[in-house]
């Protein structure tokens, strides 16, 4: 870490950094130097495409500059360029270190408090997207292949399943089950997809609540853009039902505390289809539910076959850590189908009020 820090000018003579946040994949650190407070972030190489993901960024970066300097409106704390005049550093074993703007006081949410953030963070994450509408998908590679690729997460699960003894597939027998008796889900999306009909479009890709931050003078800004690549709308929609809408968090053991909430659904929406209303085709309102569906199965999948393989991507702190994840997934999942139809009705409504 020193061989980093010692990129920074503005860290002259800092104390030594503390783990920061919840993340599941990357370090966070907060450094503090006579010059004031940063966040300091190692990207998990084992995990991104490091020399993708420096492109992706700086471009990004750039133009975030260029964007907020234009309009005055900030989207995303502001990242530091090293002595070197980049916006990442290396370390020697190749992993990629970023310099961040830290808000004292600001929040994230694990869970949402109230139907006014899930508005507000929804809204936030829907300007974000304006901004990324304006940017050349050309410019963006993959940081994670098939990142959001539904029915790829399914084939894995589906070849990991055939391949893990029996003892552990015991385990998790009635996710499993759950999971081969859904993949009309990935399919789904996967007919929709083959249409061609969803326009591409640079993504934020982990649009969960806790990557959103509130500031204490009332600003909202989104973080954790490593995952800002090509892809759909439909899933960043989704991935913020999947997080705004349960009470507790992601890895709740008690399975009856999960509930889908369906006044942070309507507020979410509306906070998402407000700045976008006139820029989302037929086709991505259409598919809306079916992006929050798919979702919801893919990470019901993800974190099942984490579980199976041993554990060897999410941090986990406990061995059924990945197949608790599962189970919240799939109530969630379970809740909403329950009320599918008055979802899609509500959805429907929401998108003729934004349309006036
Ligand atoms: C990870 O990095 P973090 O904790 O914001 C994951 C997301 C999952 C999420 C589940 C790069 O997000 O895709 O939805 O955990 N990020 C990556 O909580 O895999
Ligand atoms: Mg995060």
């Amino acid at each position: 870490m020193e061989e980093v820090l010692s990129q920074y000018s503005i860290l002259e003579d800092y104390k030594l950094p503390k783990p920061f946040g919840d993340g599941h994949i990357n370090d966070t650190y907060l450094v503090e130097s006579p010059r004031g407070k940063y966040i300091l972030q190692r990207v998990n190489k084992n995990i991104f495409d490091t020399p993708v993901l420096v492109r992706n960024l700086s471009f990004l970066f750039e133009a975030l500059n260029h964007y907020e300097n234009r309009t005055g409106k900030k989207l995303t704390p502001a990242v530091f360029k090293n002595n070197s005049g980049k916006f990442h550093t290396p370390d020697h074993k190749g992993a990629a270190w970023r310099l961040m703007e830290f808000f004292p006081g600001c929040r994230s949410y694990a869970i949402s408090p109230n139907e006014n953030i899930s508005y507000r963070g929804a809204r936030a994450m829907g300007e974000f997207q304006l901004f990324l509408n304006t940017l050349p998908t050309e410019k963006f590679g993959q940081t994670i292949r098939n990142f959001h690729n539904t029915p790829a997460r399914l084939k894995t699960f589906l070849k990991i399943v055939k391949e893990v003894p029996e003892k552990l597939k015991k385990l998790a027998a009635a996710e499993i089950q759950f999971a081969m008796e859904h993949q009309n889900i990935a399919n789904a999306l996967e007919q929709l997809l083959d249409t061609g009909s969803l326009p591409v479009r640079v993504t934020h890709n982990d649009t969960k609540l806790d990557n959103i931050l509130f500031t204490n003078d009332g600003r909202v800004l989104i973080i954790d853009l490593d995952t800002i690549m090509p892809g759909s709308i439909i899933y960043d929609y989704g991935d913020m039902v999947r997080t705004f809408t349960s009470p507790v968090k992601e890895d709740e053991p008690d399975i009856h505390n999960h509930l889908f909430r369906i006044k942070h659904f309507l507020a979410l929406t509306k906070g998402y289809l407000e700045p976008l209303k006139s820029t989302l085709t037929k086709a991505e309102k259409e598919s809306l539910l079916l992006g929050a569906k798919a979702i919801i199965y893919e990470q019901a999948l993800r974190f099942l076959t984490d579980f199976l393989q041993g554990n060897i991507y999410y941090k986990t702190t406990y061995r059924e850590h990945n197949l608790i994840r599962t189970r919240t997934q799939i109530k969630l999942l379970k809740d909403m189908l329950i009320d599918e139809n008055k979802l899609q009705q509500t959805l429907l409504v929401t998108l003729k009020s934004a349309d006036k």
